[in-house]
């Protein structure tokens, strides 16, 4: 049957059922922790009751009397391969295992190897490790204070300071501030929090001795920038990259959470290599909530400067980075705080200049992840909430205060005075849709009511700016690696395809997206693109699926390298129908004679013509390569409106309603554009109201168990209302922008924007996140309303 038009091959804009669900709601994934290798050995982890001590002694004889217990490995044995060392992705150092030191809770501290799993935990029991405990640094503010322990001494540091950061015009922005009609300002602090995905993290590294070969299954959203950190930091062992193959299959959730590389994979190659068998690891929860890597962790000292009847002047923010022990987190090199400069926002103003210094403290390592866009939701929850703030102090209202600040349709491309340029945008519609939908003016005339018989209820808006896609590879790299990304397209003879990427899908629904872009592009239909991505031995080279940067890039690779094959596709017409390449049109799926619609050639035809009868000097196949390089970002937007009902005897919060109102240009599935914001309002609502992880002051993590680190559920969850606006990007090949991270962006702050507006008239301005119960109960007590 030949299809022609774009719904019936599955191409952009169509809801198609998500291909790889098949396997998934049947069961059948294929995640690392179901791979099982002949002779394959267990390794579990010993890891560190204290958050910062000297290693006295390590006794594994006990552990090693268990039959079944192969080999305890210590930072000593790793020391004599000059393994127990590896560079952090930004280019920081982080212990594999440690041979003297130990710098957090949950530090790994020796590995057990066995024959099976629960040997292996057995043998974790057994070792016994004598620690001298010191006084850790926990509070980040206390990092730089005199007399400080100084935990980096290996970096040649004399402080716990890692490094400070500026950007904007920092005398302007003094200048205006002195001069300001109107300045507000909040200390905004955002915890701690942990992706917590489905599926922990986890390896098994196999070595053959024979080859000299690793396979390396592991969970990971970086296939290929993982293979050549392993090369680099293991060449010196005779892991030679062309010898390393990585191959990451299913994931259980990524979040960002997979995109380091954990000492726990290092570990299992070592033994891997060290035993020549199979090692497998794979975390518990705990050892995941407790050591890998966190997100957040930022103090902003937040400034907003505005005219007396709101029109926005400036932003001065100043932040301090908490990123414990090393700074592991994965921003691009020129990047230490990621893209946390969109902090202006989505409004015009010329004026702005951001700091931050960060510092290392007795806590895990990490600092990105939590579908974060490198630090795009720092920066938005601290604009979303100033607009809130300079609301309430002028008396405006605050979706009123916005409209007057936008920048306009017509000002795009906008140059934002901390040095982007927003390549497109149209905020005031998507707004003015979330507030048609929500009934705003009706919503406030209700609360009005309410405030004069006690009650308690509160809208909060929040129209953000998102930037993903990175990047331009002038700009943006990962230890010197540029940010492009890749799509190899090969179509059979019968016209069938597979498609392979530098991108890994953990969860977004690749298999079935990418298909439909090389469908539109080609005619193919999507059912006949295989779509494969995580092995490093078939895929072109990428730097993997994180920061919402897989559709601006891969995703533009995929129709950039399918246009290549129609223009090869196109020359095969001329040929085949004897006329010149001009004389033909293409509509999806042929290619036909301009005036004579019936001489047509279909793609299929084509395609096994580039196999059976080419013309003469053309190279057979029917197969396109494309790296992408993209010219800029990709600027998503979104106006999110939520409207909370708050019990003014217990402080409890009911989400009565939650509008959210995307922008990511062309959408290529809507269905899997709804999952990605279902699930990403879910995660936003989480930091908003939910988590945070907690340390003690002796750096003890007290909540390390989904008993005590609150993950919503659906129950939790309110009814999410979604809807979008399209304004397509100027500069991707199909006009797409990501979305992936937007409503975890965007939700924290109109959230807690409408729990504080519910309470502003007590004379409340501010309240951190996660907005609890016992946080508002606190308040009400406070303030009178609770006797
Ligand atoms: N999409 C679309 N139309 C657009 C934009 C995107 O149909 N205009 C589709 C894409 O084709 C893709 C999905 O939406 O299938 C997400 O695309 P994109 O925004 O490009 O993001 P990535 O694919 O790069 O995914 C990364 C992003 C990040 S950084 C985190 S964190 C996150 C997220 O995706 N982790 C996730 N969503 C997740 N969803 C699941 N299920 N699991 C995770 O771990
Ligand atoms: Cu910041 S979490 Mo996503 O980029 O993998």
């Amino acid at each position: 049957m030949f299809c022609n038009t774009s719904k019936e091959i599955g191409g952009l804009g169509h809801g198609l059922k998500r291909k790889e669900d098949a396997r998934f709601i049947q069961g059948k994934g294929h995640y690392v922790d179901d791979i099982k290798l002949p002779g394959m050995l267990y390794m579990d982890i010993v890891r560190s009751p204290y958050a910062y001590a000297k290693i006295l002694n390590i006794d594994a004889s006990k552990a090693l009397e268990i039959p079944g217990v192969l080999a305890v490995i210590t930072g000593r044995d790793l020391e004599k391969y000059n393994l127990h060392w590896m560079p952090t992705l930004m280019s920081d150092t982080q212990m594999v295992l440690p041979t003297d030191t130990v710098m957090y809770y949950a530090q790994e501290v020796c590995a057990v190897i066995a024959t099976e799993r629960y040997i292996a935990a057995d043998g974790v029991a057994a070792v016994e490790v004598e620690y001298e405990p010191m006084k850790p640094i926990v509070d980040a503010h206390k990092a730089l204070d005199p007399g400080m322990p100084i935990l980096r001494p290996d970096k040649g540091k004399t402080d716990n300071h890692i490094w400070h950061w500026e950007a904007g015009d920092r005398e302007a922005t003094d200048k205006l501030f002195a001069n300001a009609e109107v300045v507000v300002k909040e200390q905004v602090y955002i915890p701690r929090i942990h992706v917590a995905s489905i599926e922990t993290c986890g390896c098994v590294a196999d070595f053959d001795p024979i080859e000299a070969h690793l396979t390396m299954y592991m969970t990971t959203q970086a296939p290929h920038a993982i293979r050549t950190v392993i090369a680099l930091v293991a060449g010196h062992v005779g892991l030679s990259e062309e010898k390393v193959r990585v191959i990451a299959s299913d994931i259980g959730g990524g979040f960002g959470g997979k995109v380091p590389v954990y000492p726990g994979y290092v570990i299992a190659i070592a033994a891997s290599v060290l035993i020549g068998k199979p090692v497998k690891w794979i975390e518990d929860r705990m050892e995941n909530l407790q050591a890998d890597s966190f997100a957040r962790d930022y103090d902003m000292t937040c400034e907003l400067a505005a005219t007396k009847d709101g029109k926005i002047q400036g932003l001065r923010i100043k932040t301090l980075a908490d990123h414990g022990y090393t700074d592991a987190a994965a921003n691009p090199s020129k990047y230490p705080a990621g893209m946390f400069s969109i902090c202006t926002g989505s409004y015009d103003y010329g004026v702005a200049f951001t700091e931050m210094d960060a510092v290392y403290t007795n806590k895990p390592p990490g600092g990105v992840a939590y579908r974060c866009s490198f630090r795009v939701t720092e920066a938005v929850h601290a604009i979303e909430r100033m607009v809130d703030r300079l609301a309430l102090e002028i008396g405006k209202d605050s979706a009123q205060l916005r409209m007057e600040n936008f920048i306009k349709k017509e000002q795009f491309p906008y140059h934002s005075p901390l040095g982007w340029e927003y390549d497109s945008g149209d905020y005031g519609p998507a707004l003015q849709k979330a507030m048609d939908i929500i009934g705003y003016d009706e919503l406030r005339k209700e609360q009005a009511e309410k405030r004069k018989n006690g009650e308690l209820m509160g809208i909060g808006i929040c129209s953000f700016t998102e930037v993903v896609g990175a990047g331009p590879s002038k700009d943006f790299d990962i230890l010197g690696i540029k940010m492009f990304d890749s799509a190899e397209i090969r179509v059979h003879p019968t016209g069938k395809a597979i498609a392979r990427f530098g991108t890994k899908s953990q969860g977004q629904g690749h298999e079935t997206t990418y298909a439909q872009i090389i469908a539109q592009e080609l005619g193919i239909p999507a059912e006949h693109i295989h779509i494969e991505e995580g092995d490093t031995d078939t895929a072109p080279y990428g730097l993997g699926t994180y920061a919402s940067r897989s559709t601006p890039t891969a995703g533009a690779a995929a129709a950039v390298a399918a246009r290549k094959l129609r223009d090869k596709a196109r020359k095969i017409a001329a040929y085949l129908l004897e006329v010149s390449e001009e004389d033909l049109e293409w509509e999806v799926g042929k290619f036909f004679v301009k005036g004579a619609p019936e001489k047509s050639k279909t793609i299929q035809e084509l395609v096994f013509a580039a196999y059976t009868n080419h013309p003469q000097g053309m190279e057979a196949g029917f197969e396109a390569t494309h790296y992408y390089d993209p010219p800029n970002l990709t600027f998503p937007f979104g106006s999110y409106i939520c409207v909370v009902d708050i019990d003014k005897e217990t402080g409890s919060i009911k989400i009565r309603r939650f509008v959210a109102i995307d922008d990511c240009g062309t959408i290529i599935n809507p269905m899997i554009v709804e999952g990605q914001i279902h699930g990403g309002l879910t995660q936003g609502l989480a930091p908003a109201m939910f988590e945070e992880l907690i340390y003690d002051e002796d750096g003890n993590m007290l909540n390390g168990s989904f008993m005590d680190y609150l993950v919503p559920t659906s129950v939790e969850s309110p009814k999410w209302e979604t809807g979008h606006t399209i304004t397509p990007c100027p500069h991707h090949p199909i006009g797409a922008k990501g979305v992936g991270e937007s409503p975890t962006v965007g939700a924290p702050p109109a959230i807690a924007n409408a729990i504080i507006d519910a309470l502003s008239h007590l004379g409340v301005t501010h309240i951190d996140i996660p907005i609890t119960p016992l946080k508002v109960w606190n308040i009400l007590v406070e303030k009178g309303v609770i006797e």
